[in-house]
């Protein structure tokens, strides 16, 4: 069997991404393809969507909670990068037609005040390197089918990231003990799902230092104005049309948007 064509597999996914359509994973053809392999396909999608013009707003964790890995039958974090057309305004809202077959999930974000360059990055230091938290709502829609893959598919696949709703409301984090902030994510008033922040690889800041030492070893760092999402607190839920998304997080504020026809 072939190796993977970095480049082409990279155009298929971002094709997958413009036309809206949902495509046979990567691994159904090239089941030999590694974690390794798809970093490389990402890096080229990343490179497509750079060339034609859009602007990265940050590199962003996933799968740092059980609940995440045990929904998606995956084992282990990832990274992937938020560009700022998948930017919705707080507030404001996306229609379902835009996207393939979406779902929400409430996360906790990270702006740096200080760049962090891996190895060794702790917790503690991202801490002390953070300018401020927000709660986020980020609206996942992997490009395969069934929203089912593995690990190299989803990496490939820029960890299925579509679309971004970052709260107004800026917290000091020394304000507050982020592993113990509780959440809720609704939809329509009825709560869908819940968690603490320490469902995130114990605590938050952690999921940030295991990103900055994940980048290290492509020699990346994150930098000062960065926004990072630290991965799902919860589960993500399905969207569908007339959808009202609000999450709650305690100490932090309120992230809300709607989906429309
Ligand atoms: C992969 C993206 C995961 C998170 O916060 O865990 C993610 C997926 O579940 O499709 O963004
Ligand atoms: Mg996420």
């Amino acid at each position: 069997m072939n190796a993977v064509n970095y480049k082409s597999t990279a155009e298929f996914l971002h094709r997958a991404e413009i036309e809206k359509r949902e495509v046979i994973r990567i691994t159904a053809d090239y089941p030999e393809m590694t974690v390794e392999d798809a970093y490389k396909v990402q890096e080229e999608l990343v490179g497509i969507k750079l060339k034609q013009g859009h602007r990265i707003i940050g590199p962003k964790m996933g799968l740092t909670s059980q609940a995440k890995m045990k929904q998606m039958n995956v084992e282990e974090p990832i990274y992937g990068y938020i560009f700022d057309y998948m930017v919705i305004p707080e507030g404001g809202s996306i229609s379902i037609q835009e996207l393939i077959h979406p779902k929400v999930e409430a996360e906790i974000a990270f702006v740096l005040g200080k760049d962090i360059e891996g190895p060794g990055i702790t917790g503690a230091q991202v801490l002390a390197a953070t300018e401020y938290v927000v709660p986020a709502l980020e609206i996942i829609d992997s490009r395969y089918e069934n929203f089912k893959f593995t690990l190299p598919d989803v990496i490939a696949d820029n960890a299925s990231s579509s679309r971004v709703v970052i709260g107004n409301r800026l917290t000091n984090p020394a304000q507050l003990e982020l592993d113990l902030v509780g959440v809720t994510l609704s939809i329509n008033g009825e709560i869908k799902d819940l968690g603490a922040g320490a469902a995130v690889v114990g605590h938050p800041a952690n999921s940030v230092a295991m990103l900055a030492n994940m980048l290290a070893r492509k020699g990346e760092k994150l930098r000062a104005g960065d926004v990072i999402l630290t991965g799902g607190v919860t589960g993500a839920v399905m969207l569908s049309a007339g959808d009202t998304v609000s999450a709650k997080l305690d100490g932090l504020g309120e992230v809300s948007f709607k989906v429309t026809e």
